[in-house]
C-alpha cells in the first residue's frame, strides 16, 4: 500500500475524516464545474419554490433528468477516476460501491442556519444510530467546486456516541438548537481542488457562506446493506459502462442491486 494510502486510512480510522489539499488540477475542476453547474441551473428552475424557501442541497446529479449522456459519462469518469479510487480503495478494501451524489449550496433563506447532524439519524432511532456507528459506514467525498468555508466536524464521533453537549444540540434537547456551536467542533476550510473525506455518521455540519457549491460523492462497503438506497437512474447503463475507464465502483453497485432483487 502506498504511504499516502496508509496515512489516509489511519486518519480516517482515528479521526473519521481527512483532507487532501490541491488534489485535483484546475482543469479537472473546470470540467467538473461545467457539468455540475448545468445540472444546478436546471434543477434550480425546476425546483424554484423549494430552492427559494428551504433547499440547501440536491441529489441524483448523475441521473438522466438534467444531464445528457456525455455529461453523465464525464461525471461517472470523474467519480471513478484513478485519483478518487485511490482514496476509496484506501478506506474500503473489498468491493467499494457507489451510492449517490449530492450537491450542497447556500440556502436562499437567510434564517436557515447550518445544523449539526449524523446522516444516520434520519433513518434510525437512537439505538439504530448507535448500531450504525458501530457497523459499516457510508463515506462522503466532498469536492468543493469553489472556495468555501467548508465543514465543521467532531473528530472521532464516527466511532463514539455523543457527549452530553453534542447530544443536546444535535437532538435539540434542553433548550439547545442544532445550530448552536459545539466546543468539540473542528472547522475545515476548503478550496476548489481540495478533497475532504469524512464519515457520514460522524457529527458534522456544512458551513454556509461564500459561493459554496460542493459535490459530495457517497460510497459504501458492499458488505453494508445499502443497495436499496441507490436510485437505478443514477447508475450508468450497459452502453455507458463501456465508456467509463474504470467502472468497478458502479459494477459493484449494479451487482448488489441485482442480488437484492433475486
Ligand atoms: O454542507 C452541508 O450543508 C451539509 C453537508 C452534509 O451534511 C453532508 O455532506 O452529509
Amino acid at each position: 500500500m502506498l504511504e499516502s494510502s496508509k496515512t489516509w486510512q489511519h486518519n480516517y480510522q482515528e479521526q473519521g475524516f481527512f483532507v487532501v489539499r490541491d488534489y485535483f488540477s484546475a482543469s479537472e475542476i473546470i470540467e467538473l464545474r461545467a457539468v455540475v453547474l448545468k445540472f444546478h441551473h436546471l434543477w434550480q428552475q425546476d425546483n424554484a419554490k423549494f430552492y427559494q424557501e428551504e433547499a440547501f442541497n440536491s441529489s441524483l446529479i448523475t441521473g438522466s433528468e438534467y444531464l445528457v449522456r456525455d455529461e453523465r459519462i464525464s461525471l461517472f469518469n470523474f467519480i471513478s477516476s484513478k485519483k478518487v479510487m485511490a482514496v476509496v480503495d484506501a478506506l474500503i478494501a473489498n468491493n467499494p460501491a457507489f451510492m449517490n451524489t449530492q450537491l450542497f449550496f447556500n440556502p436562499v433563506n437567510p434564517s436557515q442556519k447550518d445544523f449539526w447532524h449524523r446522516d444516520c439519524q434520519y433513518d434510525h432511532d437512537l439505538e439504530g444510530q448507535k448500531n450504525a456507528i458501530a457497523q459499516t459506514q457510508v463515506v462522503h467525498l466532498r469536492v468543493p467546486l469553489f472556495d468555501e468555508l467548508g465543514m465543521e466536524l467532531v473528530p472521532e464521533t464516527h466511532k463514539r456516541w455523543d457527549n452530553e453537549e453534542e447530544f443536546n444540540v444535535r437532538q435539540e434537547e434542553k433548550g439547545k438548537v442544532s445550530s448552536d456551536d459545539l466546543t468539540t467542533g473542528k472547522k475545515i476550510r476548503l478550496a476548489a481542488g481540495d478533497l475532504l473525506v469524512f464519515s457520514a455518521d460522524m457529527i458534522h455540519r456544512g458551513l454556509y457562506g461564500l459561493d459554496r457549491l460542493a459535490l459530495d460523492i457517497l460510497v459504501f462497503d458492499s458488505a453494508g446493506d445499502f443497495a436499496d438506497y441507490v436510485d437505478d437512474d443514477c447508475l450508468p447503463d450497459s452502453s455507458m459502462l463501456d465508456e467509463i475507464v474504470e467502472p468497478r465502483l458502479f459494477i459493484n453497485t449494479l451487482n448488489l442491486k441485482l442480488h437484492s432483487e433475486l
